[in-house]
């Protein structure tokens, strides 16, 4: 089977007809005919198990099958194509009921075409149809006013490598409004992504709705058309959860908290420090809880409690990067309580608050999430299934699995979207910033997530990555395009693996380059404003 789908990439490349999809499947095999597709489009039968989800997404791909007229850049001037037979049916059947979104889910699916046209996805879940029904609608392209199926008979056989595939926002450096936020979704689902981590609050705003705390949003959101009412938070994640991505909240403290003084200044510490913002946080303004009193304890411990109920997911993220110890060594009512008691430090304050609120999230029956300096920073001993987001060195990847611990790759130098636009903060009209450059799809595409890690039980712990989009120059004006397709890049890297299958050759970037253009134009087709990443002029003139 190896050689064989190996002889045909090789000709494919040679023929530049290779099956332009993305991400890439683990397996597949295709002939040389073509088949057109009946003008009334592709009746979708359901032939398996049903579940709602399924039924929304069968109406979906077939409104888009039959809507979408996406013409891949490399027939525009292709000539007529014969066929040799018509398509007008596809059997999907679906094994299972399950309906559970989370790190265990089955994307599995398979998908045949033969060459008189019978097409059927099989797979044991509803999202392992979606995946299906993905795949499928990006094997139809336009010729000649009528839709075709090139390189039949198609067999394919996919799976995620990794079966976290995720994508961060950030609204609270600026707000995106809910339709932003669905569209960006759809780039996912046609990407194959399937998390997305949604950085809701930090220093600069509170968007979200509280019950608890209704001066929380009415004093810390930018305006009140610029909250996310609970109304559109379920609202985003039953968008998500029709298409089989998850949505994981992350509510960030005891750092990057400010915000919560405009409401509550008597919990906070450090509050906005003038004029060195420098000494106490990582940008301004500055702002975290006070550790040393219960009272902000109990606060944190009522965010992490009226948030994880509105959050289905099983995941809760609970931020603790770039925590700033100085921020508290300065405060007075700290310095003070430390004075009193001997026995206690910054650090043992630190593990204090950590330890109600990892003790919260387990009462709540979440598991916890976290960057990665709770766990490499602190002296808090982080229970055994937390998950630790890796974002600064790729080096700290093994650190944390020889640990014992899961994880989330996504290392700045190869997943942030944001980098490359200068620093907001800078007065030199330079304004270089410390995770230049832009990170090109050819670098986010070339990370190894296992780099370092040998032992397959230690790789086992790598459940996948994310691409991050920190918002403090971005907003939804120019969100598709700093997201599209470089986003892309990462899903096939997590879907598909960092290596051609069954070895560690990476994959031909010539090949990667066309399928990863072809799928820039049919995600404009598709309503998302992707960035270009070549002159047309290669596709007329390839190799
Ligand atoms: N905000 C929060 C940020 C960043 C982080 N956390 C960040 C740090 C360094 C760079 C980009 C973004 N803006 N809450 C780090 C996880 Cl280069």
């Amino acid at each position: 089977m190896k050689a064989f789908t190996s002889l045909f990439v090789g000709l494919a490349l040679f023929t530049k007809n290779i099956l332009a999809l993305w991400p890439i499947p683990h397996s597949y095999s295709y002939g040389t005919s073509n088949l057109e597709v009946a003008s009334h489009g592709i009746h979708i039968e359901n032939c398996g198990v049903s579940t709602d989800i399924l039924s929304k997404a069968l109406i979906r791909y077939s409104d888009l099958i039959f809507s979408e007229k996406f013409v891949n850049p490399v027939d525009y001037n292709a000539g007529k194509l014969e066929t040799d037979g018509t398509i007008s049916a596809l059997k999907v059947n679906v094994l299972t009921a399950c309906t559970d979104l989370d790190v265990d889910t089955d994307e599995f699916y398979t998908l045949n075409i033969t060459s008189t046209g019978e097409a059927s996805i099989t797979s044991n879940t509803s999202f392992g149809a979606i995946r299906g029904l993905e795949t499928f609608s990006q094997l139809i392209s336009y010729n000649y006013g009528r839709k075709i199926i090139k390189n039949v008979p198609i067999s394919i056989s996919d799976k995620p490598s990794f079966t976290y595939r995720g994508l961060m926002i950030d609204t609270a450096r600026n707000y995106y409004s809910v339709d932003s936020i669905k569209r960006t979704m759809d780039g996912m689902v046609y990407s194959k992504l399937n998390v997305l981590h949604w950085h809701i609050v930090d220093s600069q705003s509170w968007p979200i709705e509280s019950l608890f705390d209704p001066q929380l949003y009415i004093k810390g959101s930018y305006a009140p058309e610029m909250v996310y009412t609970r109304q559109n938070v379920l609202d985003v994640i039953s968008y998500g959860k029709e298409r089989g991505i998850r949505v994981i909240p992350e509510f960030d403290m005891p750092g990057h908290t400010y915000i919560i003084g405009l409401s509550n200044p008597k919990i906070m510490s450090c509050l906005n420090t003038q004029p060195m913002w420098t000494d106490h946080a990582a940008e301004p303004p500055s702002g975290q809880f006070n550790i040393a009193k219960p009272e902000a304890i109990e606060y944190a411990q009522n965010i992490v409690k009226e948030y994880s109920a509105l959050f289905p997911d099983n995941v809760f993220h609970v931020g603790g990067d770039e925590v700033n110890r100085k921020c508290w060594e300065d405060d007075p009512y700290v310095k003070d309580f430390i004075s009193k008691n001997s026995s206690l430090s910054v650090d043992s304050l630190l593990t204090g608050f950590y330890s109600n609120i990892y003790d919260t999230i387990s009462h709540v029956k979440k598991t916890p999430m976290c960057w990665q300096e709770t766990l490499l920073h602190t002296n808090f001993t982080v229970p055994k299934d937390t998950i630790i987001q890796v974002w600064i060195e790729p080096e700290d990847v093994p650190t944390v699995v020889n640990k014992g611990y899961r994880v989330i790759t996504s290392p700045y130098m190869y997943s942030y979207l944001d980098c490359g636009h200068g620093s907001w903060l800078s007065n030199d009209p330079a304004g270089n910033s410390w995770c230049d450059p832009f990170k090109t799809w050819k670098k986010i595409y070339s990370y190894n997530p296992l780099v370092n890690i040998t032992d397959p039980e230690k790789q086992k712990l790598v459940l996948g990555g994310e691409v991050n989009l920190w918002s403090e120059q971005a907003d939804e004006t120019n969100v598709d395009k700093l997201l599209w397709p470089r986003a892309a890049a990462a899903s096939e890297l997590y879907w598909s693996g960092p290596y051609m299958s069954g070895n560690t050759t990476l994959r031909n970037l010539t090949e990667v380059s066309a399928r990863i253009n072809e799928h820039r134009f049919r995600l404009l087709a598709r309503g998302i404003d992707a960035s270009p990443t070549q002159p047309l002029w290669c596709v007329r003139n390839p190799g």
